[in-house]
């Protein structure tokens, strides 16, 4: 396929657009979309194009568009945007000629830059626009443009403000609010979100300059219009002359953690505060403020530093923790990742359990603060949970599928793509059945509290939800007189190709797991620290439930492996129909098995959207052995399109720890070209989270050979042969480990001041400073 990308040999940190074409503006304005976890911008072009998605969203802001919809994140005005006119001509890549051409996202800085000589009549200017959302002050962004006439004398016309003309794809999710100038130069506009009642102050201000003489014959002009606040400049350029525009931005909303209770006119007041102060220092200030702190809170810590040719494997990391950042709400636990960040549309902003399996473990081994506040968010999503487990006939917490604020519960819509044959729309069953969330979300948590050791959480909170989601399953599961066994039936597994299966495999073994925790948790508790237990037991019915686990726990139905060592994925996987799947394989696309078959008809194959089996494996690779692994890895992978996002890093980690590095190998390529490779239409609802969690993962489960195993630290490096060495840092119990792998072996560096266990090969090592081993 064609590309517009390109990653430079000597340059891991930047990701360069070398051609401009509207039809591909997607890709661009997602993978290099900008943010800091409170706000996040696709990086759309200044001037408009058709085709474009012109995004700006803060996080945690739900709002419902009507009662047939679900919430979503609202697209926020956007404050971007600017037109120029030269000589009334609109700037517009798509007439004239354009030359020099590039579109670069610097992921050490933050900062995106574009620049390009236009060329149009007579017109002929040089261009460059630098644009950075403040990873150091959260509500801010700022923008630069230069523009040098390297012809004739020309009139630049520029108009640039506030427009609240966006939509979510035609749901408008904002009341048009108050507009102001003040000073004759901050813009405000003060719209409110329809049905959460959310008030957002957003703000702006420009500074224009010619190079030499500020202002100096700039004619200024403010205009409003439906939704619309913006000034309007004119300025005449001699030949080599060049101007210089800054616009400083913000945005602040009434559940802005800090500023809880002020109201709007408070807000404004800050707003306006904090941009004199912004506007006077300058674009340059603010970039290199931001450029500070992400150096500072993110490339500082435990950096991964690879020693190969391919720098694309080097870059792919930097890719992903830059989004990892871009899109988590560090700053305030009642908000968790979406699925595609704060880089577009696609999943409405919602969290799913790609947060838990795939970018909290990233968090969690080394950014354990930020780790805290994503499991804080599932604990005071407990009454969205236990509301939905009520509503379905259940007891206990029962997690959402899809989960926006965190007291909403359900947030699944209920109808989808359209169904080839009937051409209606396809029913989402995920809300109502994609059921093994609630033991994923237990997962993360269960993970947390191993790897952290942070007692604190564990008491206040995480115990809690350990509990309250096995009395959830206890109360799911089924009595089958029949097979004298408790089942459960009619759900979704990870593999979402099989709607309504019985006796999911994952399901079934979580569940299990779930409650087993449960059980030991409670034994231990209760014993050791009898008192802390009975503050906990006041909160929850933990005896009878007690009671009730340990007389379900053994008569689970767990699907084992059969005589050929396969483990059924449900009850009737493995007696469905095989077809060639080698078409859909290698199709570029993903998904295009539905351009001839719709989902009634491929719940009925033997083919797997994504790792479902072969993810239990490697979360609890302790409960299977290697030989059950590698049967069902040369069965389930076969039957698998990786179609969706979640799939490829769980093979590639899967296929390291069988030893088949090269195969590994190429899935960790597969895997990071996700978003940063050559389909151009791939990113454009936003990037895939779950995949950029994945890449970290690939990387230090996959080749560092680390994971936590029954609250165990095991440490079992692999590199791929195409790596010479691998660096990477992770927290363990709050002490600071340094990862040093070759081919030859692996050297660990405790940097804390407490001593750690690990285990590798089979052997317990105590870590007090530093131990070396040669494979
Ligand atoms: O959570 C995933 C799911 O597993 C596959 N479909 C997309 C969802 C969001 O990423």
């Amino acid at each position: 396929m064609e590309t517009a990308m390109q990653y430079l040999k000597e340059d891991p940190w930047k990701i360069t657009e070398k051609t401009f074409d509207t039809k591909w503006l997607g890709k661009a304005e997602a993978i290099m979309c900008l943010g800091n976890g409170y706000l996040g911008m696709r990086s759309v072009t200044e001037e408009k194009y058709v085709g474009e998605t012109r995004n700006l969203f803060v996080a945690g802001t739900f709002n419902k568009f009507d009662e047939n919809e679900v919430t979503e994140l609202p697209n926020v005005p956007d404050m971007i945007g600017m037109e120029l006119l030269f000589d009334g001509e609109r700037l517009d890549l798509s007439k004239g000629k354009y030359s020099n051409y590039s579109r670069v996202l610097n992921l050490r800085t933050g900062e995106l830059t574009r620049s390009f000589q236009w060329k149009h009549g007579q017109i002929n200017v040089e261009l460059t626009f630098k644009r950075c959302v403040s990873f150091a002050q959260k509500h801010v962004f700022a923008q630069q443009v230069l523009v040098e006439n390297l012809g004739k004398e020309v009139t630049l016309e520029i108009i640039s403000g506030i427009d609240g003309q966006k939509t979510n794809s035609g749901s408008q999710h904002f009341t048009e609010g108050d507009k102001s100038l003040t000073e004759n130069r901050f813009l405000q506009m003060m719209p409110k979100t329809t049905q959460s009642k959310i008030a957002f102050v957003l703000s702006t201000v420009h500074n224009l300059e010619k190079t030499e003489d500020c202002y100096d014959g700039t004619k200024k002009r403010i205009e409003m219009g439906r939704r619309k606040i913006y000034n309007r400049y004119w300025q005449t350029l001699a030949p080599n002359e060049t101007l210089k525009l800054e616009k400083f931005s913000s945005v602040y909303t009434t559940i802005d953690k800090e500023h809880l209770g002020k109201t709007p006119q408070d807000l404004k007041k800050i707003a306006l505060e904090e941009l004199k102060e912004i506007r006077k220092n300058g674009y340059q200030e603010l970039a290199k403020a931001s450029a500070a702190a992400w150096d500072k809170e993110v490339w500082s810590v435990f950096p991964i530093k690879i020693k190969t040719e391919n720098t694309l494997d080097q870059l792919a990391i930097h890719f992903a923790k830059y989004h990892l950042h871009v899109m988590t709400p560090a700053h305030d636990e009642r908000m968790n990742i979406g699925a595609k960040g704060l880089s577009g549309e696609g999943y409405k902003g919602h969290t799913f359990w790609d947060t838990e399996i795939f970018m909290l473990p990233y968090f969690t081994f080394t950014h354990p603060e930020i780790a805290k506040k994503l499991v804080t968010y599932r604990y005071l999503g407990l009454a969205g949970a236990h509301k939905k487990a009520t509503e379905n006939g259940y007891q206990g917490a029962q997690f959402p599928w899809e989960a926006a604020w965190p007291e909403d519960g359900e947030t699944t819509p209920v109808w989808g793509a359209a169904d080839i044959l009937t051409g209606l729309p396809t029913k989402i069953w995920s809300g109502f059945i994609e059921q093994h969330i609630t033991s994923d979300v237990t997962y993360g948590i269960k993970q947390f509290i191993d790897v952290t050791n942070d007692q604190q959480f564990a008491w206040e909170k995480g115990y809690e939800v350990i509990f309250d989601t096995a009395i959830f399953w206890a109360s799911r599961l089924e009595w089958s007189e029949e097979n004298q066994r408790f089942e459960i039936l009619d759900v979704v597994g990870p593999d979402e190709y099989k709607e309504h299966v019985d006796n999911n495999a994952f399901t079934n073994h979580t569940a299990h797991w779930n409650i087993q925790l449960a059980i030991s948790l409670y034994e231990e508790l209760k014993k050791n620290q009898p008192e802390q237990f009975a503050k906990l037991a006041e909160k929850l019915p933990l005896n009878e439930a007690y009671q009730e686990w340990q007389t379900k726990v053994a008569a689970i139905y767990l699907p084992q492996p059969n005589e050929a060592g396969i483990i059924p994925q449900d009850d009737t996987y493995l007696t469905k129909k095989e077809i060639d799947l080698t078409k859909y394989k290698n199709d570029s696309q993903v998904g295009t098995l539905f351009h001839e078959y719709n989902l009634e008809q491929v719940n009925e194959m033997q083919v797997s959207k994504q790792a479902d089996v072969l993810l239990l494996l490697f979360l609890f690779e302790n409960l299977f052995s290697k030989e059950e692994k590698r049967l069902n890895w040369d069965y389930y992978e076969p039957k698998t399109l990786h179609d969706s996002s979640l799939s490829l890093s769980t093979h590639a980690i899967l296929a390291a720890d069988l030893g088949e590095i090269a195969l590994s190998y190429d899935l960790f390529q597969q895997a990071i070209n996700i978003d940063m490779g050559e389909n151009m239409l791939s990113s454009n609802e936003g990037i895939h989270a779950a995949s950029l969690g994945g890449i970290w993962q690939m990387t230090v489960f996959g080749y560092g050979g680390v994971r936590c195993l029954d609250g165990q630290l095991r440490i079992e490096p692999h590199l791929p042969k195409a790596w010479e060495a691998l660096e990477f840092g992770i927290m363990w119990h709050q002490q600071p480990l340094k990862i040093e792998v070759t081919q030859e072996g692996f050297t660990v560096t405790n940097h804390g001041e407490q001593a750690i266990e690990f285990i590798a090969f089979d052997k317990v090592y105590l870590l007090e400073e530093q131990i070396k081993i040669t494979f």
